[in-house]
């Protein structure tokens, strides 16, 4: 049977889901929006990745954009915003910590259906988490916006597979979802939506010219402190603007280079042994 509530009346602990309506102006989604767009310009012309060693590199043709939080302070206010942290309480407790944050968009050159899944069955020693989907455009059935099966945060892991070589990449087998109980979570400019990892979510292909970005962050309780991905935050400034001009080198080129340096090195050090007798 299909839930009789209407998605505002979900709650996280509940139906594994809850919508935090209008948490964010259209003035502060728009400027995020702005560096978003310069963002995936930057990531779009293959410029030198400083921070690659340290977190995942952005697969902009795939719609994914990673760790913004540390590399752009203007994705840290939002992510510590105080209703979502308040409303995070019920699952997760008093003390929370940020896990991953990525941004997620739909490019149209692709095939950009998220198909049914759950997140971080791959890490069932680590403490649950709760995913923050904050909507920087609005969301609709048209363009894409989230699907849930409520309730289905209740029922454990769900046997799954992992389709190698795509950005949403873990999926759950085929057979297994009743979709007669999805539910659209449509959504608008400034809203937030909470869900459980455990929720059984996904989203269709967009059928529309309208953009659907979300900034994404994925938080959990301090019962174990361990993050994939740490240092360095950037706290101020580091745009685009910034890393053009500091990071001219093409990728490869970056690469090259540094395996050069690195060969130098080690070279030096030879010789350094080689005259050392004593
Ligand atoms: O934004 C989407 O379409 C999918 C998001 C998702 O799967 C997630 O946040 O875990």
């Amino acid at each position: 049977m299909s839930s009789t509530k209407s998605p505002d009346e979900f709650l996280l602990k509940e139906d594994g889901a809850q919508i935090l309506r209008g948490v964010f102006s259209k003035e502060e989604t728009q400027n995020l929006k702005k560096l978003v767009s310069a963002i995936v310009e930057y990531a779009d012309q293959g410029l030198e990745d400083p921070f690659e060693r340290y977190y995942m590199g952005h697969i902009s043709d795939q719609g994914v954009l990673y760790d913004l939080f540390q590399r752009h302070p203007e994705f840290q206010d939002f992510a510590k915003n105080p209703r979502i942290l308040d409303a995070l309480v019920p699952l997760l407790g008093e003390d929370i910590m940020l896990y991953v944050n990525s941004l997620i968009f739909k490019p149209k050159e692709i095939d950009n259906e998220v198909p049914w899944h759950q997140d971080f069955l791959n890490r069932p020693d680590e403490p649950p988490k709760v995913i923050c989907w904050i909507a920087l455009d609005d969301a609709t059935k048209e363009n894409g916006c989230l699907r849930v099966i409520p309730g289905s945060h209740t029922k454990g892991g769900y046997d799954w597979y992992r389709k190698e070589g795509s950005a949403h990449h873990d999926r759950i087998r085929e057979g297994l979802i009743d979709e007669s109980q999805k539910v659209y979570l449509e959504m608008q400019e400034g809203d937030v939506l909470l869900f459980s990892q455990f929720m059984v979510h996904g989203s269709d292909a967009t059928k529309s010219d309208k953009h659907r970005r979300a900034f994404r962050i994925a938080y959990q309780s301090l019962d174990k402190v361990f993050v994939s991905r740490g240092a360095p935050i950037v706290l101020r400034g580091g745009g685009p603007e910034f890393l053009k001009k500091k990071f001219p080198k093409s990728k490869a080129k970056a690469k090259r280079s540094s395996y050069k340096t690195f060969l130098e090195k080690v070279g030096k050090r030879l010789i350094k042994m080689s005259y050392s007798d004593s």
